[in-house]
């Protein structure tokens, strides 16, 4: 039992999108439900931290951004918690990752990283 979920710890690391250490500097608050994603539209800056708390009203959804190697399953009762640095900007398309019923395919969203303004006027932090 204990090695099973060592391996499904392992196996869950394997697909994560680049992560960070330390606490994220962007924390978004996301709704699944049938059927859309509350909001369907995260903006977040080049370079940042980004942490996402995904909860489900219903029934059991998958949060999925494909472009980001983010897909992980959205259960009743459960809290999801998706970390990922916002590296490349681009708009990359979000998804229900799991058949939910009749408008599953209405779930959709994208996340949208904004490039990071120029480096003479990015502070610096050293
Ligand atoms: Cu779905």
């Amino acid at each position: 039992m204990l090695l099973a979920l060592i391996l499904m710890g392992l196996l869950t690391a394997c697909r994560q999108s680049p992560t960070y250490s330390g606490p994220p500097n962007l924390v978004i608050h996301m709704l699944m439900k049938k059927w859309a994603i509350v909001p369907n539209r995260v903006v977040v800056p080049q370079g940042a931290k980004v942490e996402l708390i995904v909860v489900t009203s219903d029934v059991e959804h998958g949060i999925a951004v494909p472009g980001l190697a983010i897909n992980e399953p959205v259960q009743p009762g459960w809290t999801t918690v998706v970390r990922f640095l916002a590296q490349k900007p681009g708009t990359y398309p979000m998804r229900c990752s799991i058949a939910c019923g009749r408008g599953h395919d209405q779930m959709t969203g994208e996340v949208i990283v904004t490039p990071s303004p120029p480096v003479s006027m990015t502070p610096v932090h050293k």
